[in-house]
């Protein structure tokens, strides 16, 4: 069994998403995510496991690595393939509470701005770290984002933006949330932001990339 996982691990973290995957070279010919998934949940591994013992850590290994520009990110978006492919087999234990979600992370591109590479990157890499995610898209003003908060009390909220024309956009967010609830967490990030922003706008969390972001969520859910 450990050694399923530790190929589910070595698996993601490579990006290696099924047998016929010609990528990484390193592993061609070798079983991939998907099957390695197949694999455990059939010797009865249990769900959790295979979520915090291959997953998450793969998933560590990664954020580290980009964020100290070991890799870039076609290689962290086949991680985050590989990963979903996992995913998928393991959403049927989270929708039935077999496995433990962290708490829910609410991510959109802010209104005005169509860019999602970067938020969609966050949104992979912090549902890799065990979160559930609720990504509304792009141009998403402040009502979309107070509504996804009704129906997800306690939930923290993750604004991306690329462009300076619409990171001004975040601070009208911001206040949009907190007047509706001054409790919720908000955390900002993409190329034109900085920390003196997030602290200008009243937001709690400056994350330059998505490794920063995985560490803020998990510790407020610690
Ligand atoms: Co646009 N664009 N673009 N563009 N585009 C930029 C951003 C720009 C810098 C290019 C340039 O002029 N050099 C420039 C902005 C200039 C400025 O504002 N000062 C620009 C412009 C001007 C525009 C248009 C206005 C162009 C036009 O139409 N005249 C237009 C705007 C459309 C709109 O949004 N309303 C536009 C359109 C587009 C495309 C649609 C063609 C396309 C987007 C496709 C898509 O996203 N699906 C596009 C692209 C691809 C880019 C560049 C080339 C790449 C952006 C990107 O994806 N980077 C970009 C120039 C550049 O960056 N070299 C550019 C990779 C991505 C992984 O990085 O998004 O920074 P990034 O995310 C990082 C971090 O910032 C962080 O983590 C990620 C990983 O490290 N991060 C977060 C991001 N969000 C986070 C949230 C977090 C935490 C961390 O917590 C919630």
């Amino acid at each position: 069994m450990n050694e399923i996982i530790e190929k589910l691990l070595e698996a993601v973290e490579f990006g290696k998403i099924d047998q016929k995957s010609p990528y990484p070279p390193q592993l061609r010919g070798m079983d991939g995510s998907h099957e390695l998934t197949q694999q455990a949940l059939a010797a009865g591994v249990d769900p959790q496991r295979i979520l915090e013992d291959a997953l998450i850590p793969a998933m560590g290994n990664v954020g580290k690595k980009f964020a100290e520009n070991k890799i870039f990110v076609p290689q962290m978006l086949m991680s985050a393939k590989a990963m979903g492919a996992s995913m998928v087999q393991l959403k049927p234990f989270f929708a039935s509470g077999a496995i433990k979600s962290k708490g829910t992370f609410i991510i959109g591109t802010v209104k005005g701005d169509l860019h999602d590479i970067g938020k969609n990157l966050v949104a992979m890499m912090v549902e890799g770290g065990g979160w559930t995610i609720v990504d509304l898209g792009v141009d998403v003003g402040s009502e979309r984002f107070i509504e996804a908060l009704k129906s997800n009390p306690g939930a923290v909220v993750g604004l991306s933006a690329l462009l300076t024309t619409t990171m001004v956009n975040m601070g009208d967010i911001v206040a949009g949330i907190k007047a509706c609830d001054p409790a919720t967490k908000v955390l900002i990030g993409g190329a034109p932001v900085n920390a003196d922003f997030c602290r200008s706008i009243g937001a709690d969390f400056y994350a330059p990339d998505p490794q920063n972001a995985v560490e803020y969520l998990n510790k407020l859910a610690s």
